[in-house]
């Protein structure tokens, strides 16, 4: 996906569900349209639900029924910058985040952007969760170290699901 300032995001992206989040010349934001297709984005599988509905309770928080989930795909060297998760409309949501294939070093920070990172290994079948006062923490990914993992190759892949659409 291209940035605002012309430059490309090193990270692929795409996603599934009622929404999705995209960024594009005009900037960032969730999307009822794929905007490579000109479709809406294919369902947000039943599993899926499931695995975000158990991972937040398992983690303490309400159920989460998510309307996005982000795919991200990190080959080696690419990474994602320090970010808060704050185009949601629910911010009551929590956010799980799965990891799949290559190990990453996930970065946890606090709510200011200068606040010191704990870094957190996430293995492939990893899931973070974060929400309540950590909900607008900022976050980021390291650079992927190269390898191949016998299933996803060599490549990582995350899974984030999120509660876009405001509270009822
Ligand atoms: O890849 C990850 O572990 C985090 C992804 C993330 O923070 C995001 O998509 O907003
Ligand atoms: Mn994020």
């Amino acid at each position: 996906m291209a940035t605002r300032g012309g430059g490309m995001l090193s990270v692929a992206m795409t996603n599934c569900g009622k929404v999705g989040w995209i960024s594009d010349a005009r900037g960032y934001r969730y999307d009822r349209i794929d905007p490579l297709t000109g479709h809406p984005w294919p369902e947000l599988p039943s599993l899926f639900g499931s695995v975000a509905r158990e991972a937040a309770m398992a983690a303490g928080y309400d159920a989460l029924a998510p309307d996005a989930c982000l795919v991200n795909r990190y080959e080696p060297r690419t990474k994602l910058s320090l970010h808060q998760d704050r185009d949601e409309l629910d911010l009551a949501a929590p956010i799980v985040s799965v990891s799949l294939g290559l190990a990453a070093t996930f970065l946890f920070g606090g709510l200011q952007r200068n606040a010191p990172t704990r870094k957190v290994r996430v293995e492939s079948g990893d899931v973070v969760v974060w929400g309540g006062a950590s909900r607008l923490a900022f976050h980021a990914v390291a650079p992927l170290a190269a390898g191949e993992h016998r299933l996803a190759g060599a490549c990582r892949i995350n899974l984030t699901f999120r509660r876009v659409a405001s509270p009822a």
